[in-house]
């Protein structure tokens, strides 16, 4: 058994730091999906996120910057960002965390030198140098079969890669309006443009064929924070009578990312959009009347996350998941995780990374392995006080479950 506070602090530093983790949701792509993989050091700098703080310091107009080659972004938002400014932001502060873990030397005239060391490395070898240092043993991509380029590849040059499982997105699907329809018509789908029982038996159609051609692991979807169910509009019709239906045969989980306000500022582009308050009711009546079926759900509103947590205690058909987009910030990962540890206990997956660029897997995964490590260590160290005996393989046991397990354990599970 663990006698001191000070083992326990090594047990959990260990299993933490020594545990493969699966990252259920990220942006990342085998590199069989070429430039859709983003990797180095001028996509890290110019990642949306660092875009949205660097035109906090800029006067020229959005399309001065979106008309520059991305070396000359780069060098823009490093100027801005971390040589103008100290940049000790979550966004700037990973970019210096992958440098500093590839072992280079961090410096604020550094960007040049950077640039040469991704010079001569290869995606491939890259791939393993990543997930090797950010002990990822695997990662969840996201795939639209609506986006051109990437249904090309699926259709005729997909090669698998068991560290990069597919999901099933079908944002255009749920929020594209009667517009999808017709690109179904032309896809050879025999859909109307109302909604009937041919039309949902084609739409059922074609999502069992993507969940077939990816071997989705489950099939999600981002959502506004008016979303509401029941509703009588298309998106409620398409996930009663197709999405629920098609998750429910092959036996995969829904993932409801719920809350983003699509693009409030239209000129930042990807870094456009914003964050409101969502309905958990919705999230309530989906676990309630559709027992059968697993929902996964991510909230980005911080104002979600409490009664996110309570809905979770009432639905075993529910598994919260990740400190998503703007939570996934130090200060609010340690509140979220705790109110989670302390309201669910183990049966949570507490974080993904939302990675969309590969070399970003090192510093969210560092980041987020000392946060959770220092909440589980606080948690442990409770238990202790209660005379609990606590032994080493049963912080394992917990971390192994909450960094992997219990999302494998929640794709398996038959309800
Ligand atoms: O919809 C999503 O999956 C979000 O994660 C968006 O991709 C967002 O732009 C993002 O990258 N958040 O981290
Ligand atoms: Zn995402």
């Amino acid at each position: 058994m663990i006698k001191s506070d000070m083992e326990l602090r090594k047990i959990v530093d260990k299993a933490m730091n020594e545990v493969k983790i699966t990252d259920v949701h990220t942006h990342l792509y085998t590199p069989c999906f070429k430039d859709l993989l983003l990797w180095g050091i001028d996509e890290l700098v110019t990642y949306h996120y660092l875009i949205a703080e660097t035109f906090r310091w800029l006067d020229i107009p959005y399309e001065d910057f979106w008309n520059m080659d991305k070396e000359s972004q780069s060098d823009l938002v490093w100027n801005k960002l971390f040589v103008e400014n100290s940049p000790y932001s979550e966004a700037c502060r990973g970019v210096l965390t992958v440098l500093n873990k590839l072992g280079l030397d961090i410096k604020k005239d550094g960007l040049p030198q950077y640039r040469k060391f991704f010079e001569n490395k290869t995606v491939d070898e890259y791939v393993d140098m990543v997930f090797d240092m950010s002990g990822v043993k695997e990662v969840v991509m996201t795939n639209d079969p609506f986006d051109d380029a990437e249904r090309e590849i699926w259709l005729n040059s997909y090669k698998e890669d068991e560290r990069f499982k597919a999901a099933l997105r079908i944002d255009p699907l749920l929020n594209g309006g009667e517009d999808v329809l017709r690109q179904l018509m032309d896809w050879g789908y025999d859909v109307d443009t109302e909604l009937n029982e041919k039309t949902y038996g084609e739409i059922r159609r074609f999502l069992s064929e993507w969940v077939d051609r990816m071997d989705a692991v489950y099939m999600a979807v981002s959502l506004p924070p008016t979303f509401e169910f029941p509703e009588d509009s298309m998106r409620a019709k398409l996930i009663e009578n197709c999405i629920l239906p098609v998750c429910r045969e092959y036996n995969i989980p829904f993932a409801l990312m719920i809350g983003v306000k699509k693009l409030v500022n239209p000129d930042l582009k990807l870094a456009g959009d914003s964050v409101g308050k969502s309905s958990i009711e919705a999230v309530e009546y989906l676990c309630a009347n559709y027992p059968h079926n697993k929902f996964m759900v991510t909230m980005l509103a911080k104002e979600n996350q409490h009664e996110l947590c309570v809905a979770a205690r009432k639905f075993r058909n529910l598994l919260v998941f990740g400190c998503w987009w703007f939570l996934n910030n130090p200060s609010l990962i340690d509140e979220i995780t705790r109110m989670r540890f302390e309201l669910l206990g183990v049966s949570v997956v507490p974080q993904h990374s939302d990675a969309r660029v590969l070399d970003q897997l090192i510093y969210k995964w560092a980041h987020s392995r000392k946060i959770i490590a220092d909440v589980l260590y606080d948690k442990y160290k409770d238990l202790m006080a209660t005379g609990w005996p606590l032994a080493e393989e049963d912080i394992v046991r917990d971390v192994e479950k909450l960094m992997s397990g219990n999302f494998w354990e929640f794709i398996e599970r038959e309800l």
